[in-house]
């Protein structure tokens, strides 16, 4: 294993103290950051004793140490997976040379473009999430919060990494950007659509570390095949980390679902509203809208761009372990696309689909999740279920953007639509609903009524762990 520096003001396994001027522009890049993390971090609790896990090192086992620590002292670091010997570029058309160590001249802005791209969603996630603290249904579930937040602080800090060491000039002002943009903000807007989207409550929260989070783990699994090294090894250890945000996710809204079950059977008329539960129907909605916004991450169904990245052996695909076929230029990939009203399926060079190729690896593994949650329903005796919606559903980027299909992946009339909006996603009165649920909950042992207590604490401690040490 490489040897990590933990005893420098920037963690790392980089061997930093070793290159003075990286060194230099790191650390001036540092004080920003912390402003920026002071402004648009969390708010409030800033000062409080959190007990988080922090990288100390990069093997799959005992990476953490887990101890008390106020976010602003958060060692933030700079950690890459080990390299792996002899590694060549896996597919494209550089299939079997050597990776790049350094970035190369021929692919820099397009590298500096996704490296931007991606580095820019970290920062955007912890601005969107900032008001959040001050609701959570339990301290556990505050804890994990602020967990995510820190690390997405961390996974901004990983591309400042490559933009500093990589680009020189160019790359030290993209990092500056990186901190200017805002989520949500119309003038300097976050650069894509579902980092400038509201996270009001809780169940945006779980239903965006579910959805918007595993868009994360695709991204950073189909950059983890890049011929260009350092982005793949920095991916590769994210990775790690990104394993706990889905978690946080999937299981929140594992226990919404469960609570709600309960409720439902509760009730004569399985009303959950009466009893302040948030109704099958609303978290419905929710899914529907950040399962939609999420898989507009992936870009264009069909992209010259897709096909361009791998080609040259920037992006690979999910596992390109996995295929047989590292080259993808003789086959296709069967899509659905919209004509005149209907659809009609089309076989698109599987080069320009990689972008779909990567959103259904992603659907699969959501489906996994929604089938857990459906099991709930199930082992409660209930028989309604919850659904992932139609990929044409409410998209905003590539072939179906803008088009009036419904959750089933029907062409409707535009005002048919219209009309029906409010039965597929969260309206006002669902927002307000849901807002009004969100009291904090400062009692370790409580947990809001909305939602169920996880089976089982952080890291084999109990649920009503003190993880946040709240000053009266
Ligand atoms: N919003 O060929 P196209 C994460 C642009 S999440 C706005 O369709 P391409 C995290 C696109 O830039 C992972 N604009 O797509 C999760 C292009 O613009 P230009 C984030 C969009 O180029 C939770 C045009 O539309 N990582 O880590 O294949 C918490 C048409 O391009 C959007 C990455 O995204 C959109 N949704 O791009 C914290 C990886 N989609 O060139 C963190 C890096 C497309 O015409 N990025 N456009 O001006 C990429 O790999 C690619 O740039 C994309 C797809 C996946 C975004
Ligand atoms: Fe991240
Ligand atoms: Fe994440």
């Amino acid at each position: 294993m490489s040897n990590v520096d933990l005893s420098s003001k920037i963690p790392n396994n980089v061997d930093l103290s070793q290159d003075k001027r990286l060194l230099r522009a790191l650390e001036q890049w540092q004080p920003d950051y912390i402003q920026w993390w002071m402004d648009m971090g969390p708010s409030g609790f800033q000062t409080t004793d959190i007990w988080l896990r922090t990288a100390i090192s990069v093997d799959a086992e005992g990476w953490a140490h887990f101890d008390y620590v106020k976010m602003p002292d958060y060692r933030w670091g700079i950690f890459l997976a080990d390299p792996q010997p002899e590694r060549t570029i896996g597919f494209g058309d550089n299939m079997g040379k050597p990776i790049w160590p350094q970035v190369p001249g021929e692919h820099r802005n397009t590298l500096r473009r996704l490296i931007v791209t991606q580095g820019d969603t970290e920062p955007a996630s912890v601005e969107q999430q900032r008001m959040l603290g001050h609701s959570a249904p339990s301290i556990y579930d505050m804890r994990n919060l602020f967990q995510v937040n820190v690390e997405e602080g961390r996974h901004l800090w990983a591309m400042v990494y490559l933009l500093h060491s990589q680009f020189g000039r160019d790359g030290r002002e993209e990092a500056e950007e990186l901190l200017q943009r805002r989520s949500g903000n119309p003038d300097k807007p976050r650069i894509l659509g579902a980092f400038n989207q509201p996270v009001d409550n809780w169940l945006d929260f779980f239903m965006f570390t579910m959805f918007t989070d595993r868009d994360g783990k695709y991204q950073l699994l189909a950059l983890a095949e890049s011929g260009f090294d350092p982005l793949a090894r920095t991916t590769r250890f994210m990775l790690t980390e990104e394993a706990h945000h889905m978690f946080v996710g999937e299981t929140g809204v594992e226990r919404i679902v469960q609570r709600t079950a309960e409720l439902m059977k509760d009730d004569p008329n399985e009303d959950v509203r009466k009893q302040g539960g948030i109704p099958l129907d609303m978290i419905q909605r929710y899914l529907n809208l950040w399962f939609a916004l999420s898989l507009d991450l992936f870009g264009g169904e069909i992209s010259s761009n897709a096909a361009s990245f791998f080609a040259d052996g920037l992006k690979g695909r999910y596992k390109e372990e996995t295929y047989q076929d590292h080259l993808a230029l003789s086959d296709t990939y069967r899509m659905t696309l919209p004509k005149e009203g209907r659809v009609a399926e089309e076989d698109v060079p599987l080069r320009n689909a990689m972008n779909e190729v990567l959103r259904d690896a992603y659907i699969e593994d959501c489906q996994r999740g929604v089938d857990r949650w459906n099991k709930r329903l199930a082992e409660a005796g209930l028989s309604s279920r919850l659904a992932l919606a139609s990929k044409r559903f409410y998209r905003h980027i590539g072939i179906y953007a803008g088009l009036p299909f419904d959750p089933e992946g029907r062409f409707l009339d535009k005002a048919e639509w219209d009309g029906r909006r409010a039965q597929w996603l969260p309206s006002d009165a669902d927002r307000a609903y849901v807002a009004n649920l969100q009291k904090a909950v400062r009692d370790p042992a409580q947990i809001a009524n909305w939602i169920a207590k996880p089976a089982r604490g952080i890291k084999g401690l109990p649920f009503d762990y003190e993880y946040v040490r709240l000053e009266d």
